[in-house]
């Protein structure tokens, strides 16, 4: 193996493509004694809802699955989930070999080895028990099986005809829900341009099953702790701009956290409230919540009408980090001025 694949989520040469149909993984599926779910590090709302509608589906015929997630994840996500979910959280998505061995692994909303940590060498003596269902355009040979459909806003949109060719009705056990869940917040609630007429169709046929897209809303979006907006107001109030204009920095550092009484997780999402901003083709976030550790999270936006673009992948690596193109972290031993001023030199220093 390459010690520097071209992408370091792909293996290289791969071709991350279909190479099932949803009738075959159905049979899969059905054929199973049981299934482990898994998705990626961190889960948003599409990686929790296709876990939750492929388990609750299963559930439904009676094929007996569990969901495994690792790291963190908005509370507010978690507030969807019932009692009856079998849903299992881990600091770290590490192997799972004392767990009784599944008859079948499905990853779902990626299909990134990066993105499943170290789960990766289990799942690599297990690639022809693994289906994926994906809707990202990069990926390894994480499943054996899989459907990749880049054509669709989000993974639970994926999924729908898995459901259908197994039979399942959305209706019950709140599966309408968990597909709508992923198909809402990947779309940025129906403004996407990934959002066209099959969305609105799709989204149509899961509020007739049951979805109640104003109560998922009040519950995902309009749920935020006082002490996540009080931390908002002072990033918003430290906010200031290198680059002429375009990167916006934000800082949060250790008296912030004491005085709101915030937590790392409460700060997902504050990162991207900058790039509201015209000028403004990337923002970063410094967070100093333990003394002298710095945490850098980088977004940015798609290349302009010139095709140009920041590539915060490539920044975050110069401090160690890396992701995405367009989202990316990386953390620094420095305190918050420091950090700023390591930001400063080689933002300068790249032109
Ligand atoms: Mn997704």
């Amino acid at each position: 193996m390459s010690d520097a694949p071209e992408h370091p989520w792909d293996d290289p040469g791969f071709s991350y493509v279909s190479n099932a149909t949803p009738r075959e993984l159905a049979g899969r599926l059905r054929a199973a004694e049981s299934v482990l779910i898994v998705t990626h590090h961190k889960p948003d709302g599409d990686a929790l809802g296709t876990s939750l509608a492929l388990h609750r589906g299963l559930e439904s015929i009676g094929v007996r699955s569990e969901i495994v997630i690792s790291g963190p994840i908005d509370p507010n996500l978690l507030a969807l989930t019932i009692p009856a979910d079998r849903l299992e959280r881990l600091e770290n998505l590490e192997s799972l070999d004392e767990r009784p061995e599944p008859s079948l692994i499905a990853v779902v909303d990626t299909g990134a080895w990066t993105q499943l940590e170290s789960l990766g060498d289990w799942l690599r003596a297990r690639t022809d028990r693994v289906i994926g269902i994906d809707h990202h355009a990069r990926g390894g040979s994480v499943a054996g099986e899989r459907i990749v459909d880049t054509s669709c806003a989000s993974a639970t949109q994926v999924l729908v005809p898995v459901l259908d060719a197994l039979d399942v009705d959305l209706a019950t056990d709140r599966i309408a829900e968990a597909l709508f869940l992923g198909l809402a917040t990947d779309t940025g609630w129906f403004r996407f341009s990934s959002a066209g007429p099959e969305v609105y169709r799709l989204a149509a046929r899961l509020m007739e099953a049951g979805a109640d897209k104003d109560a998922i809303y009040e519950t995902v979006e309009q749920n935020a702790s006082p002490s996540r907006f009080a931390m908002l107001a002072r990033a918003l109030g430290s906010l200031r701009f290198i680059d002429h204009g375009a990167v916006a920095v934000m800082t949060l550092g250790l008296a912030d956290f004491a005085d709101t009484g915030a937590n790392l997780e409460e700060l997902a999402g504050i990162v991207n409230e900058p790039l509201r901003i015209g000028s403004v083709r990337a923002s970063i976030l410094l967070t100093e919540a333990e003394s002298g550790r710095t945490k850098m999270s980088f977004r940015s936006k798609p290349p302009n009408e010139s095709g140009s673009f920041i590539d915060v992948n490539e920044l975050a690596a110069r401090f160690g980090g890396g992701g995405h193109v367009h989202a990316a972290g990386a953390r620094v031993d420095a305190d918050l001025d420091e950090a700023f001023r390591q930001l400063e030199g080689k933002l300068e220093g790249s032109d």
